[in-house]
């Protein structure tokens, strides 16, 4: 019975339907005025609602607004916000790869790793600092705070410190050297000392600060006094430059993915000025093979498994890396014998490839990392990055084409062979 009345409404229904389409279609034919009036009134309405949900939206994306400014100041962090799926999808496919950090992740406020850019500098140097810092400061430090450290063999000028703090968006401290870390060891003898620097005939062969600089950036800048209170450290040298944005917290990534050492150049060393840098070296990791790491990176800086040295180093003249290496008893012990030996003043001896063989030997090869996103420039040579996507995300002013990344005297090409890291596209027209 209930499907009889139902099926005759339903015919009812369809001819009524059918009756007003064919009343609509006269009244169109006949451009009637009371189809105008039919399709106005339906544009209102259609229109007034538009304007309704429009309103709605806009009040709800407002009222959004006004809860994320509380919640910010109630520090309530936005990751404590729940998120739909879609949403967390996106943040997930978003997440930079370990290795390449392009600079999109939100940038901190605050310092959060006890972490100090250090810079050991003369006073006459102060103009080139001051571009170097405001450089730095414009790039990444204004985002992140981080204290300074200034350092030097003399007490800094009234106006070397001013200039300094005139352009810094953090704390600053400046440091004098103590003496016993400038100096000649006592087993040194001067005057042989003297007379390599007479005869040498290599860059600053001739000088003795220079020497006092390179044992100093080996052995004693991270037991200076003003350094005891952090774990990580960027080093700053007067008229270097970074090209590129830092968009993120450098140190907060190398604490948070394990690193202990980041490098932007490396190069060969002049063969002349460490003629007993490897002997040394392998006597002293047979003495102590216990401080050899398993995983190192030997067959990066050797090319026959430790037999010789193939002069591949990080240029420390940019470093980012952990001072707990420095004090490591690995590291204290490979300095000390290294400095036993003299090669600091008879030959000459730098930071930057005992640096460099501490931490391919000591460290596991997975603490060691390369920043392609951070261009960087120290006279003559740049780190631009080829990648166009990193380029362009970080605003770099450098040119590609002058990278000297995988030119034939560098040895950023043999570093990305040893860890099979995929090359930039790019990379072969650097080797031809
Ligand atoms: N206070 C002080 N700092 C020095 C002295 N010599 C060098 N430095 C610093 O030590 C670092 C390395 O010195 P550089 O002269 O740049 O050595 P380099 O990078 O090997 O050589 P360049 O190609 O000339 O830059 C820089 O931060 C210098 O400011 C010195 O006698 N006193
Ligand atoms: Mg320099």
């Amino acid at each position: 019975m209930g499907i009889r009345i139902s099926k005759r409404l339903l015919r009812v229904g369809l001819m009524l339907v059918c009756a007003l389409g064919f009343l609509g279609l006269v009244l169109h034919t006949t451009g009637n005025e009371a189809t105008t009036y039919y399709v106005d009134n339906t544009k209102e309405f259609v229109d007034s609602y538009k304007n309704w949900w429009n309103s709605a939206a806009a009040k709800q994306e407002e009222d959004q607004r006004i809860q994320a400014e509380q919640d910010a100041e109630d520090g309530k962090h936005p990751e404590e916000v729940p998120m739909d799926d879609s949403a967390k999808a996106l943040l997930e496919a978003s997440q930079p790869h370990e290795d390449v950090v392009d600079g999109d992740e939100d940038s901190t406020e605050n310092a959060t790793v006890k972490a100090v850019f250090v810079s050991l500098v003369r006073n006459e140097d102060l103009v080139e600092i001051v571009e170097t810092v405001r450089n730095l400061e414009d790039r990444f430090n204004g985002k992140f705070h981080y204290p300074y450290v200034f350092l030097n063999n003399e007490p800094f000028s009234d106006i070397f410190k001013t200039a300094i703090e005139n352009v810094v968006s953090s704390d600053v401290q400046f440091g004098l050297i103590p003496k016993e870390h400038w100096s000649f060891p006592e087993w040194i003898d001067e005057d042989k000392a003297a007379e390599v620097r007479a005869t040498a005939d290599y860059i600053y062969g001739d000088s003795e600060s220079y020497r006092h600089m390179c044992r100093f950036e080996s052995g004693f800048f991270w037991r200076h006094e003003l350094m005891e209170e952090y774990e990580y450290y960027w080093r700053v040298e007067p008229s270097t430059k970074l090209h590129c944005d830092v968009n993120y917290d450098v140190f907060q990534w190398m604490k948070d993915n394990n690193k202990s050492y980041g490098f932007t150049v490396s190069i060969r060393e002049f063969e002349s000025t460490i003629k007993t840098l490897w002997k040394t070296t392998i006597e002293f990791t047979e003495k102590y093979p216990q401080f050899v790491a398993e995983d190192n990176m030997m067959d990066y800086i050797s090319n026959d498994h430790g037999k010789t040295y193939n002069l591949c180093h990080f240029w420390s003249n940019f470093e980012v890396a952990s001072l707990d290496f420095w004090r490591s008893e690995a590291y204290r012990k490979y300095f000390d014998y290294l400095d036993r030996a003299g090669g600091f003043f008879y030959e000459r001896w730098g930071d930057a490839p005992v640096h460099s063989i501490a931490a391919a030997l000591f460290l596991p090869s997975d603490q060691v990392h390369y920043f392609p996103e951070i261009g960087y420039f120290h006279n003559p040579y740049h780190n631009c990055p080829l990648d166009q996507h990193l380029w362009q995300e970080n605003k770099c002013s450098c040119e590609p084409a002058h990278d000297f990344s995988f030119q034939g005297y560098s040895c950023t090409n043999e570093y990305y062979d040893f860890k099979k890291i995929p090359k930039p596209e790019g990379w072969k027209k650097f080797r031809s």
